[in-house]
């Protein structure tokens, strides 16, 4: 029994939180959004900062007793900058959510124009699926995949845009497996002279690293979460050109959002930084070639995958022809130890609670250190598990295997737990 203050304090949560210690360290978490972060990262979090309140930006606050804290942002912006070229970081959006609202609400006015790509073809619910915020109160048109090959095609985005004539365009995505074009896009906002917000979230770690084109030097805003591939703590992020800095900050606070959370701008600095060393580029690199070796092996074993394969950390698998939904693949999976989740395909004829997919990706068993040779084994364990999906004693056996697996690649920042 552990004797940490919240053991002491608060059992009830410390056994809870053990309890998904223990969960994370025992089974093989393939949602391509989440991460380990580190214990660095985890202890700048859970730090002292979060007792701190400090409205405004470093220099310019609406209390005291700043002289820490303004240390810590401004270090956080530099990294920021730094890492990925910018020219200019806000580092004090809560997550991705808030930081993409904070872009519309500093860009545009309310009932402008909005292109971007649809929620069903990869995109993300806040870049104005019509049950949110941005959907309610932006005008927004959808973009999709080409059915052929389902990528996205360049030649109708430009068409929409210029029909549509939006004021924003976004590009990014949560379920998209390619590279995505960025430059493209830059040029077909500026042939409507839209403004152009890459959300970049899923694939932040894999810029950093080199290993997939920066939207930076393109797009006139960068969104993106810091806790993805990016492995630092839940938070998010805005990079921007010196020209929008003003309606950027603004859009954040007093726009959108109140206090910091000082804590997690640290951590965001620890994450920063340790993504700016050698070994974190080779993580990137070795994030992607795990994604294509299990896209082969599951190509091999006879799946179909969204696209043909993937060029970055994820993939979506189309089981229509395995005649089993994406919700009970997940869960027949999940009993096996093997974590995803279910998600819609484009032109999915199935309803989003009940999709035809399942997303995966290595982000995290890469951060334990897997490789190529353990994407097969994975690949292999996938397609035992979903060949018997009620079979109980396939996944039992599977989920003594991935553990034993497990226990070879300790995942990072459990330590501290
Ligand atoms: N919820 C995230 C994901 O899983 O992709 C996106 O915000």
């Amino acid at each position: 029994m552990s004797l940490t203050p919240l053991h002491r304090v608060d059992p009830e949560i410390a056994a809870l939180i053990d309890a998904e210690a223990d969960r994370q360290r025992r089974v093989l978490r393939l949602i391509p959004s989440e991460n380990y972060a580190s214990s660095a990262v985890l202890e700048a979090t859970g730090s002292v900062l979060t007792n701190k309140y400090s409205e405004g930006y470093a220099g310019r606050r609406y209390y005291q007793g700043q002289a820490h804290i303004d240390a810590v942002e401004r270090l956080a912006i530099k990294r920021a900058k730094a890492l990925f070229g910018a020219e200019h970081a806000n580092v004090q959006p809560y997550s991705g959510s808030p930081a993409n609202l904070a872009v519309y609400h500093g860009l545009l006015e309310p009932g402008d124009r909005i292109l971007s790509l649809s929620l069903p073809h990869g995109g993300h619910l806040t870049h104005g699926w019509k049950v949110t915020i941005s959907g309610k109160v932006y005008d927004v048109a959808q973009y999709g995949v080409r059915a052929s090959d389902q990528r996205i095609d360049m030649d109708e985005v430009a068409r929409m845009a210029k029909a549509f004539q939006p004021k924003l365009i976004v590009c990014g995505a949560s379920a998209y497996p390619r590279v995505i074009d960025f430059e493209g896009f830059a040029q077909i906002a500026a042939d409507v002279g839209a403004y152009l917000l890459a959300d970049m979230a899923h694939i932040a770690g894999l810029v950093a690293g080199g290993v997939h084109p920066s939207p930076v030097p393109f797009a006139d805003v960068v969104s993106t979460t810091t806790h993805k591939t990016l492995r630092g703590p839940r938070g998010g992020m805005l990079l921007c050109k010196k020209a929008h800095r003003k309606a950027i900050d603004r859009g954040v606070f007093p726009g959108l959002q109140g206090g910091p959370h000082n804590h997690t701008t640290a951590a965001i600095a620890v994450a920063l930084g340790e993504a700016s060393t050698p070994e974190f580029k080779a993580y990137a690199r070795a994030v992607v070639d795990n994604a294509r070796a299990l896209a082969e092996a599951l190509l091999s074993a006879g799946f179909d995958l969204v696209s043909g394969g993937t060029d970055n950390h994820l993939m979506l698998l189309d089981l229509t022809a395995k005649g089993i939904t994406g919700k009970a693949a997940a869960a027949a999976l999940d009993a096996a130890g093997i974590v995803g989740n279910a998600n819609s395909i484009p032109f999915d004829p199935r309803p989003p609670m009940e999709p035809s997919g399942l997303r995966i990706g290595t982000p995290a068993i890469t951060s334990m250190g897997m490789g190529v040779d353990e994407m097969k084994q994975v690949a292999a364990w996938i397609a035992a598990v979903l060949a018997a999906p009620e079979d109980e004693a396939v996944r039992a056996r599977v989920r003594g295997d991935v553990e034993a697996l497990c226990q070879r690649f300790p995942a990072p920042g459990l330590a501290l737990s």
